[in-house]
């Protein structure tokens, strides 16, 4: 998915293993950190961190990781960001339908409809995707739209057990984000 993405971007990510996993695939790649907020500890509130940040920099692309639980946890928050006056804002919801992060407990993220929430509350444009192939195509409908974006991917549970956790202290990551988010 990092690798469709073909803007100027940053990505504000939630909490658990979303966070890792995009860590980590920095690591591999060889790429700096600097476009990654990961919101360790806050579960929840990962789409309002990103508000914040794209009220506030409305020259740049803001993508959301969010987790169905997360997402479910302060759904009060998507009324709010439907309602904002922006055009960058691209909510990605990872949907496993469980909080595999601590051990998988199912959640109701396959249930209930989250993009229909996402447009009733305000949202310009929805999609779901189920395969590769959807998601490729929803990635490039979604770069440079002008409006706000929710974008659920449904997926299976399967991260590997051996994930690492980021090796660079959160103060750093933080200071390196803000001194690009600013330049
Ligand atoms: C306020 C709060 N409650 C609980 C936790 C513990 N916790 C961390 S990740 C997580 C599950 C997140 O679930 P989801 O957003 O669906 O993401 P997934 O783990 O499936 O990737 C939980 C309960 C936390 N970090 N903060």
């Amino acid at each position: 998915m990092l690798n469709n993405i073909n803007e100027d971007y940053i990505i504000v990510s939630t909490t658990g293993k979303t966070s890792r996993e995009l860590f980590e695939l920095r690591e591999k790649h060889g790429e700096s950190h600097e476009r990654d907020f990961l919101v360790v500890g806050s579960m929840g509130h990962v789409s309002s961190i990103a508000l914040g940040i794209a009220l506030n920099k409305k020259d740049r692309s803001i993508y959301v990781f969010d987790g169905d639980g997360s997402f479910i946890m302060h759904m009060g928050s998507v009324a709010v960001n439907g309602q904002a006056k922006i055009e960058n804002f691209r909510h990605i919801v990872f949907n496993n339908g469980s909080h595999e992060s601590v051990g998988g407990q199912p959640t109701v993220g396959q249930v209930i409809n989250i993009t229909d929430i996402a447009r009733a509350c305000g949202y310009d444009v929805t999609y779901s995707v189920g395969n590769e192939e959807e998601l490729e195509k929803a990635i490039k409908d979604i770069a440079g739209y002008k409006g706000k974006v929710l974008l659920e991917i449904k997926i299976k549970n399967g991260s590997r057990v051996d994930l690492g956790r980021p090796t660079i202290s959160l103060k750093k990551m933080k200071d390196d984000f803000m001194e690009r988010i600013n330049r």
